[in-house]
């Protein structure tokens, strides 16, 4: 069987003639999974069309923001309404407060934020405020966590540095990069060792609380407190870049499922409802030290934009409104392909990592418990690659990397669920028939 591909394949012709890979975020290549990437046309709920008329079903959401599925009515109209009176202004409107107060309701740590465009911004400027707020140098992340594309924060990354095997990135001063140490996720020890070296002087630990970008891997048990523990024995901020996590987890985010509070804290993804957006935030002391008010600058035209601020407003209304309805569903659906394709692998007899918090997971082609980012390396990604092929040409879209997590939304059914649990069932017999060949 073979999905009819030409339109999608002399677009990509056309956009390698103009964009390195032909993409805009070098992922979307599928250079890791090859095959050729859909070009996509339109999206409903849980589906995309491909130019060539092809079906998917949507298991990575835009990488994340689409919780409520693609073209979800209220947002469509918040859009449609917000763009009528224009798209931009560059001055202040009512609404960023709006969203502000969906924000802080949600996160009671964050008193004040920021809004930004993307989740690099968000994580970049949390960074420069905590370097300003301590007066400290040193950030500390982990190993295979991806906190966006801004200088100090590429070393020893995930997301499409561990999908292309790069250590960091080319162009990085390395007197910058000096600032950042890189520690092993989940690692107690480590975590001890790195403040025992450089007591006063680590400005913040900026983690994302269930690593997505090594592919899904939750905190051990404790983790999470001993960060906050250590920074706060320590002086140093914990900054939470809850990009992926936030509204996702739970209402709150990772911060409210795992009880804990941050410093500060990034948001992005669904905080825009699937527009350009994103805010960092915390308490009203550390907030106030941004200009106009503090020395900390900080600055962007399309901040706070009309369009996204309005995105973001139907979003997070309607997931706070259907709280009850929603995150048990996320929960169900999550839990029911996560599992039921981690069945299908088992009566292959293939061997499959499970990794999962809620709507967010990641099947690890690995025969070992994936907890870290040395074990998410050790992984078989030309296994996940032939996965990743097989589930595409059965209409299952999943993120093209085994270092990148997958989404289920508020729009897939159980019909959905059932039909991709169907061709996982089917790839994995296809995949073996390949291996006996
Ligand atoms: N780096 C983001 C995912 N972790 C986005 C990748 C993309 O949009 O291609």
């Amino acid at each position: 069987m073979t999905r009819k591909m030409s339109q999608s394949r002399a677009l990509q012709q056309r956009a390698e003639r103009y964009f390195a890979g032909g993409v805009n975020s070098p992922v979307r290549a599928f250079r890791a999974v090859g095959g050729d990437p859909p070009f996509v046309a339109s999206a409903r709920g849980a589906c995309l069309w491909d130019v060539d008329g092809n079906r998917y079903i949507d298991c990575f959401g835009s990488w994340g923001p689409m919780i409520l599925g693609h073209a979800d009515p209220g947002v469509v109209e918040a859009i449609e309404q917000a763009a009528r009176r224009s798209a931009s202004f560059g001055a202040s409107t009512a609404l960023e407060a709006d969203l502000a107060e969906l924000v802080t309701a949600a996160m009671p740590g964050i008193e004040m934020l920021r809004f930004v465009n993307s989740g690099t911004e968000a994580t970049m400027s949390a960074v420069r405020l905590a370097r300003g707020f301590t007066g400290r140098k040193y950030v500390l992340k982990f190993a295979g966590a991806y906190h966006g594309h801004s200088d100090g924060l590429l070393a020893k990354a995930g997301s499409g540095l561990a999908t292309f095997g790069l250590p960091g990135s080319a162009g990085v001063p390395e007197e910058i990069a000096h600032w950042t140490l890189t520690l092993p996720w989940n690692s107690f020890s480590a975590l001890g060792a790195a403040f025992g070296l450089h007591p006063q002087e680590i400005a913040c630990v900026l983690v994302e609380p269930v690593a997505g970008n090594m592919g899904c891997v939750p905190p051990a048990p404790g983790f999470l407190e001993a960060l906050r523990e250590t920074t706060r024995a320590a002086g140093a901020l914990l900054i939470f870049d809850e990009v992926m996590t936030g509204f996702r987890l739970a209402p709150g985010g990772a911060q409210e499922l795992f009880a804990i509070q941050p410093d500060l804290t990034c948001l992005g993804k669904i905080l825009g409802g699937g527009l350009p957006c994103a805010a960092f935030g915390g308490s009203e002391k550390i907030m106030r030290m941004l200009a106009p008010l503090g020395p900390v600058y900080q600055a962007g035209t399309l901040s706070g934009n009309p369009l996204a601020m309005a995105a973001g407003i139907a979003t997070l209304k309607t997931l706070a409104a259907e709280k009850d309805r929603i995150y048990p569903l996320l929960e169900a659906r999550g839990s029911a392909l996560a599992l039921g394709v981690a069945r299908a692998a088992a009566e292959a007899g293939i061997a499959l990592q499970t990794n999962r918090a809620g709507s967010m997971f990641t099947w690890f082609f690995h025969s070992v418990p994936v907890t870290d980012f040395e074990s998410a390396s050790g992984a078989d990604t030309q296994a996940f690659g032939r996965f990743h092929r097989a589930m595409l040409e059965r209409g299952v879209w999943l993120p093209p990397s085994q270092f990148e997590a997958a989404f289920v939304g508020a729009a897939h059914t159980e019909e959905d669920i059932e039909q991709a649990i169907e061709a996982a069932r089917q790839s994995f017999a296809a995949m073996q028939v390949q291996e006996a060949g």
